[in-house]
């Protein structure tokens, strides 16, 4: 049964699912899901229309210090199984088949959830789909593409630092001749990085992905072939080669300037110190795919989000110059990096204004 629901009952239905995961109530959750299922609202309409944004909600409430990891965690984790409920419910039965397709996450990228409601709404709409989940090396997604003779392949990806990796992987399904489907936050909202790193095709979400693969993709021309740093010119500088060699040192560098210059450091915990040096390699890591991609704007909005994150946990956004300033002198001869570290605190400069003037410890 496929009715929809008019956009107040979605409403209710958004408010009741988030009051059930943030309580960690799995069989209300389920209920609530499945009830309306049986009422007649469309399985589609219950995986992106209540499902999605409650756990998008999630994350923004995790941001914004509303939801501890935990909570965040257990409402995932609720999530999931809700999913699956409706997944197996007899109303969920798929029309008939249109083809093949593997849905996979790209090497290091836990986030299985997006790529799952792909799975589910591909598959209602009848498509036999090959569910792969996280993290999927992409050896075996190549010899699994060889064995199942796939139509095409779905690569989700979340988050931008797995974007090198994501961009072997396009090269290596295209290279068996599967034309590749990106998607994913990773790939930016407008899918720029998805065509940066030669995908096939992109899709913003999950109905606009079943709308692109029911038109069909076209194999790619395997006598053309394409070289894996087409349009990545820029990575003739060895600046991304230079600083992801140069990590564990770069982070230590950084982390041993904001002991010298920082009294506030010396009265830090294990464990704030842990998250000290966690948030030091995430800044390397984002810079490193910032490079990658040539983008200033994918390494500033990851600050503006880090910004977001220690603000909302009551550190001023400003805490995060001095680690800025230590990576800026250790990069001064690369100029690209240089620019987008500039870049970054002109961000902050402009941020401190809303910060509160009394704290300055570092990140
Ligand atoms: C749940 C979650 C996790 C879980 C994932 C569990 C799981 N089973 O998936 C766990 C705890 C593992 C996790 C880990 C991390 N996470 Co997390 N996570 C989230 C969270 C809360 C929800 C993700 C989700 O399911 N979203 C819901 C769906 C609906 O998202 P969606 O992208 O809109 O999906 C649609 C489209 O993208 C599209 N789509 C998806 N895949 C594909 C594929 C193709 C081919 C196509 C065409 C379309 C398509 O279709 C989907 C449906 O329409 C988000 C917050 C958020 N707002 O998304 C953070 C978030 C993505 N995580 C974040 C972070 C930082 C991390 C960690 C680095 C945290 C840490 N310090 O360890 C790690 C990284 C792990 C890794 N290496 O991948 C940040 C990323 C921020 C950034 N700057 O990039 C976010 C945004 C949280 C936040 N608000 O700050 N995370």
């Amino acid at each position: 049964m496929t009715t929809t629901v008019d956009v107040t009952g979605l409403d209710t239905l958004r408010g009741d699912l988030w009051a059930a995961v943030t309580t960690r109530d799995e069989i209300r959750a389920a209920d609530i899901v499945l009830s309306a299922l049986d009422a007649g609202t469309a399985a589609e309409a219950l995986l992106l229309d209540v499902i999605a944004p409650v756990q998008a909600r999630v994350g923004r409430a995790w941001q914004a210090a509303r939801l501890s990891v935990a909570q965040e965690h257990a409402a995932t984790a609720i999530v999931e199984r809700v999913i699956a409920a409706l997944a197996h419910h007899p109303a969920h039965r798929p029309e008939p088949y249109e083809g093949r397709v593997t849905v996979a996450c790209v090497d290091q990228e836990w986030h299985a959830l997006p790529a799952r409601l792909l799975t589910e709404v591909l598959t209602l709409r009848g498509w036999k789909v090959d569910f792969l989940g996280a993290q999927v090396p992409t050896p075996h997604l190549v010899s699994h593409l060889h064995n199942t003779r796939a139509d095409a392949v779905a690569l989700s990806s979340s988050i931008a630092t797995r974007l090198p990796v994501a961009h072997s992987a396009i090269t290596a399904c295209q290279a068996v001749g599967v034309p590749v489907l990106a998607g994913g936050a990773a790939f930016g909202a407008d899918g720029r990085y998805a065509r940066l790193l030669g995908a096939d095709a992109w899709a913003p979400d999950a109905r606009a992905a079943a709308r692109r693969l029911a038109r069909g993709i076209p194999a790619p021309d395997l006598a053309v072939g394409r070289r894996e740093s087409d349009g990545l010119d820029h990575l003739a500088d060895q600046e991304y080669t230079l600083v992801v060699r140069a990590r564990a040192r770069l982070v230590r560098v950084v982390l041993a300037h904001l002991d010298r210059n920082y009294a506030a450091m010396a009265n830090y915990s294990v464990p704030q110190r842990e998250r000290t040096a966690e948030d030091v390699a995430h800044i390397v890591e984002f810079l490193g795919v910032a490079l990658y991609t040539d983008s200033d704007p994918l390494f500033t909005d990851f600050i503006s989000w880090t910004a977001d994150v220690l603000r909302a946990r009551g550190v001023p956004a400003r805490s995060l110059r001095p680690a800025l300033d230590a990576l800026g002198a250790e990069l001064k001869d690369f100029p690209r990096a240089t620019r987008m570290l500039e870049l970054a605190c002109r961000y902050l400069a402009e941020a401190e204004t809303t910060d509160d003037p009394r704290s300055g410890a570092p990140a």
